[in-house]
């Protein structure tokens, strides 16, 4: 991964205003959705252009207050590998993603496998907002409004059998609409695969998201559904999944895959354990100037700590 300035990224209050549905607005919105009987996501059809709002009246406890950062970095400034290895790349090229149909098949150690179409699965519960940070193995930071649920909604559902001890993901595999895929070298194997154990799938961070900004997922920020868990670093997160699968066995991630010195399974925030080629102690939120501290667990260690008691976390990096 190649580190790059995004010189032209600036917070910009009043993009930021006129994009963002304030809470009035976003409340009014919603409840007429309701009111009307018509989900929201209904409309969510990638055949039409614009931006869909998702009913997520829920605010979360889970929730940061720090400031956002803006619609324009956040859809602007990505890491999505299956559309190219810059971070400008994926905002053009993911936009001819085909995000419907999509179904979910979820397999695996489960009673009760199960594929899911996304629309479906977008209405397994109820949607909150969860503002989050996101910490990059890269050392830049963001703040980010999700929308979704906790992924242990889901898991709950399918049943895990005694053997399901961590859960894979998988990013759709298809060269024809992922130019990533097709490159000839200096990218990963395909297709994307990331993982969890079962205790941090289970725990209420880890949400399936389905929208950022209220609103339904940019492509590029892993339409239709994906994964986000904020005490992780954001490789940990795959993008456009389409198999959720209960395993005995530790997934091998991709990124451990193409570069196990340098990144490992569980891959937690921590500001004491350096990438082999730079510090981790601090980070450049995206729009700001100087250099901010690194988090322990990205600042969710009274969260998530616990999972981790008596783990070396040098040897599970
Ligand atoms: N399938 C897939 N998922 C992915 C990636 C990717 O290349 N492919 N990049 C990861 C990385 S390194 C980061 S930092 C986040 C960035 O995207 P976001 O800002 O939408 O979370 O997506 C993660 N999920
Ligand atoms: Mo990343």
């Amino acid at each position: 991964m190649l580190i790059r300035k995004p010189g032209d990224i600036r917070p910009s209050e009043i993009t930021d205003r006129a994009i963002y549905l304030n809470r009035r607005q976003f409340i009014q919105r919603a409840a007429a959705l309701l009111a009307a009987g018509v989900p929201g996501w209904q409309g969510a059809d990638a055949a039409v252009p614009g931006r869909i709002a998702l009913p997520a009246i829920r605010k979360s406890a889970y929730s940061t207050n720090e400031p956002l950062n803006s619609f324009k970095d956040i859809t602007g400034y990505i890491n999505f590998y299956e559309f190219g290895t810059d971070k400008y790349s994926p905002a053009r090229l993911a936009k001819s993603l085909r995000t419907r149909p999509w179904t979910v098949k979820v397999s695996g150690e489960v009673k009760r496998p199960k594929t899911f179409d996304v629309d479906e699965l977008i209405k397994l519960a109820p949607l909150e907002e969860r503002i989050y940070r996101l910490r990059c193995v890269e050392a830049w930071s963001m703040v980010i409004p999700w929308v979704g649920y906790p992924l242990a909604e889901l898991i709950r559902r399918v049943e895990p059998t005694g053997n399901a001890k961590y859960v894979e993901f998988t990013t759709l595999h298809d060269p024809a609409q992922m130019p990533g895929q097709r490159a000839f070298f200096g990218s990963l194997d395909w297709p994307y695969v990331e993982g969890l154990r079962m205790d941090e799938a289970m725990h209420p961070l880890a949400i399936l998201g389905f929208g950022l900004y209220g609103e339904v997922l940019p492509n590029q920020n892993g339409a239709p559904v994906r994964m986000v868990v904020p005490w992780k670093y954001g490789f940990k997160s795959a993008k456009s999944i389409v198999s959720i699968r209960l395993v005995e066995k530790e997934p091998v991630n991709s990124w451990q895959k193409a570069n196990p010195h340098e990144y490992g399974f569980y891959s937690n925030v921590n500001p004491t354990v350096d990438h082999p080629r730079w510090s981790q102690a601090t980070e450049r939120r995206i729009g700001e100037f100087f250099k901010r501290k690194t988090l322990m667990f990205n600042g969710y260690a009274d969260q998530v700590a616990h999972l981790y008691s008596g783990m070396d976390l040098r040897k599970y990096y």
